[in-house]
């Protein structure tokens, strides 16, 4: 299922306010690209959304994967956020009881709630995850995790079902899924991980899939680069060429 509505079209179809400022972003600056800054300082992390801030419309983080993450560090990027106009995604993939996922999002070292505007979940748990985050975060919009990128994955057609039903019970908080492409509607956003211009994988599971496959073929809205563009010699310059290659894809899924 590949949807050819545009996102203009689409935008006032999506309950949730985060999901609906995120599309006003991506046509704003044509860009369907979120890097993944997979690195484990706070002065990377923080360069890396100077640099490639102007060509994104989320930045994906792993809080927990800084080793020096202090709240200054998240003020520093809500700030970065605000001068490129780009959104945070905290990649946490909560995934316990309500109760404890309530705690994570709010509590411990990292304060997730005060800075991230996405958040997401896995469902394994059942509602109560959700409940929880649509709870406690009302200002961050959710995404489920329906299928995943890695080799083995557990994600068979049946639970990837049952996100989407999961999804339809909360849609005034989850506007959108981590999938392979598009899974259902279009009043919500497809997120797919994955994604290089050059190499298939890497030895630990991951599979790679190229931004036209992803988008236009697949059907998916937002690209997620971690490596391709992290490891470049010239973040900004791979940033500006996997961005025009997201948006490309986004135009000819259209044009079909
Ligand atoms: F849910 C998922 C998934 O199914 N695959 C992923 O790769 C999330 N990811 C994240 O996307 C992962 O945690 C990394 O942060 C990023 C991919 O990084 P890469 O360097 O492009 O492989």
């Amino acid at each position: 299922k590949v949807h050819q509505l545009s996102f203009e079209q689409r935008l006032p179809l999506i309950r949730n306010k985060v999901g609906r400022r995120l599309l006003e972003i991506v046509l704003k600056k044509q860009s369907n690209l979120i890097v993944a800054a997979d690195v484990t300082t706070s002065q990377e992390l923080l360069s890396i959304a100077d640099e490639v801030g102007p060509q994104i419309c989320v930045l994906k983080t792993h809080a927990d994967i800084i080793q020096d993450w202090t709240d200054s560090v998240s003020e520093q990027l809500v700030h970065l956020a605000k001068l490129h106009h780009f959104l945070i995604f905290e990649d946490r993939k909560f995934a316990d009881i309500g109760n404890t996922v309530e705690l994570q999002l709010t509590g411990g070292i990292f304060h997730i709630a005060h800075w991230a505007d996405i958040v997401n979940a896995h469902i394994i748990a059942g509602p109560g995850t959700i409940e929880a985050l649509s709870r406690s975060a009302e200002h961050c919009g959710v995404l489920l995790l329906a299928q995943m990128s890695s080799k083995g994955s557990l994600t068979v057609p049946e639970y990837t079902q049952k996100a989407l039903e999961m999804a339809k019970q909360y849609e005034d908080a989850v506007f959108g899924f981590i999938s392979l492409g598009c899974i259902g509607e279009p009043n919500f956003l497809y997120f797919t991980p994955g994604v290089h211009l050059q190499e298939r994988g890497d030895s630990l599971g991951q599979q790679y899939t190229d931004p036209e496959t992803v988008i236009a073929v697949q059907g998916s809205d937002m690209a997620i680069v971690g490596r391709g563009i992290i490891q470049s010699s010239d973040r900004r310059k791979a940033a500006s060429t996997y961005r025009k290659a997201c948006w490309d894809a986004y135009l000819q899924r259209l044009g079909d």
